[in-house]
């Protein structure tokens, strides 16, 4: 039925530019109320305060603060993992003070290494278990696997394909990732599992219209997880580059913009409610994602079904939010549905911030570059890689040459 719902959708999608409505971004460097930001100090103490609450209460919802009996164990650590190449270690974020609600960071540090590495930090889609044939990665215990609502238990390295553990290694990166579900599934489930009945007040069931959903859950889990980071004294803190693939590139986006210790942040195929200007109404618009992932964002949300134009902002707002930190925005040529141009546009409209606000150069092209021809000069990188919406060699081949450039100088 998913399936069903994606195909119905996709079928009645406009893919045609001739079609895109008629639209005006808004102006990141003015105000709601229509006075222009032309200083750093305002765009701190002003502008960007603003924007952050609109696309918190407007869009991906309010997170809680982080818990305060929040705490970390290591259960388990192998200093020879994948032949020696790299040290594995399996870490728990504890949300309360008791040993029960948790979610599991898997993180591999290249053996080869001179003190503190940088960091490539992503959600998974099948578990942990999936990203490597490692016959070392635990599977999720059986109460987790319950609670996931697994059908059967996804192959182990059935995604390794999508994460080039050795070319980190290699390079001096670390990896970690978290297996979404272990936050929050990523079904409507009326928000009965994961994380959200946690922090529910008394007598609350299901987050207000303004809280978060499903997406600000994975964003705000792994800004949760940057605090065990911070304990962790081989991974250099401030160098950690937030990533994700399409529903978690949205992510990504969401928690480099909520916590500025994510020094870079990389979308791949990102496309609505990531990267991609929702004004455009190409491909996946507004409408689609909420009736097909109602549980993603917020519920005022909602509001803005078919109604793009009524958006207090759009998005290339979210990547203003990320300035001056580098950032990576990549799509693919058969990813229509994603509008690769959509999410062009965005780190273009965003440059003014980085320009003006930051003196920093952002994404330095007013068209879109040919296919397989990455633009990396400035602070906003950009490529669209021929094929399908996936993440591929190609797209991580490049990830590194930017973070070489950024974390290496
Ligand atoms: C699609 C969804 C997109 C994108 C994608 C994915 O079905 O419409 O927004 O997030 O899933 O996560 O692969």
């Amino acid at each position: 039925p998913k399936d069903t719902i994606f195909r119905y959708l996709a079928s009645k999608a406009n893919y045609e530019e001739e079609n895109i409505p008629n639209y005006d971004l808004p102006n990141p460097l003015i105000m709601k109320n229509g006075s222009t930001i032309n200083t750093l100090k305002q765009w701190n103490q002003k502008r960007r305060p603003e924007l952050l609450r609109l696309f918190e209460t407007e869009m991906f919802g309010k997170a809680p603060k982080h818990p305060k009996d929040m705490h970390f164990k290591i259960l388990t650590e192998d200093k020879n993992a994948l032949g020696g190449i790299a040290t594995r270690k399996e870490v728990s974020v504890y949300l309360t003070k008791s040993d029960k609600h948790y979610f599991t960071v898997l993180i591999y540090i290249p053996n080869k290494r001179s003190g503190a590495v940088p960091l490539f930090f992503g959600l998974n889609f099948k578990g942990n278990h999936t990203i490597s044939l490692d016959p070392g990665i635990s599977y999720p215990t059986p109460e987790k696997q319950k609670e996931f609502l697994w059908k059967r238990l996804p192959p182990r390295g059935i995604a390794a394909a999508r994460w080039p553990i050795e070319m980190l290694m290699e390079n001096g990166y670390a990896l970690a990732t978290i297996y979404r579900g272990d936050i929050d599934p990523d079904f409507d489930d009326a928000f009965k599992n994961g994380v959200h009945p946690l922090f529910y007040k008394k007598g609350q069931h299901h987050p207000a219209n303004d809280e978060w959903g499903t997406i600000a859950a994975w964003a705000w889990a792994m800004s949760c997880a940057m605090n065990y980071f911070e304990t962790d004294k081989d991974i250099n803190t401030s160098q950690v580059a937030v990533f994700g693939h399409s529903r978690h590139g949205k992510a990504a986006l969401w928690a480099g913009a909520t916590d500025q210790r994510f020094a870079m942040i990389i979308s791949n195929c990102s496309g609505c409610g990531g990267a991609a200007l929702s004004r455009r109404a190409i491909g996946e618009t507004i409408q689609a994602i909420n009736q097909q992932f109602p549980h993603w964002f917020c519920r005022n949300f909602r509001k803005y079904n078919s109604k793009e134009n009524t958006l207090p902002f759009d998005q290339h707002e979210l990547i203003a939010l990320l300035a001056p930190r580098p950032v990576y925005i990549a799509s693919a040529t058969e990813d229509q549905w994603a509008d690769p141009k959509g999410e062009f546009l965005s780190g273009v409209h965003a440059t003014p911030v980085y320009e003006f606000i930051f003196g920093a150069k952002g994404l330095d092209a007013k068209e879109m570059p040919p296919s397989d021809t990455p633009l990396q000069d400035g602070s906003i990188a950009y490529h669209i890689r021929s094929g399908r919406h996936d993440i591929t060699q190609y797209d991580w081949k490049q990830y590194v040459k930017f973070a070489d450039k950024w974390f290496r100088k």
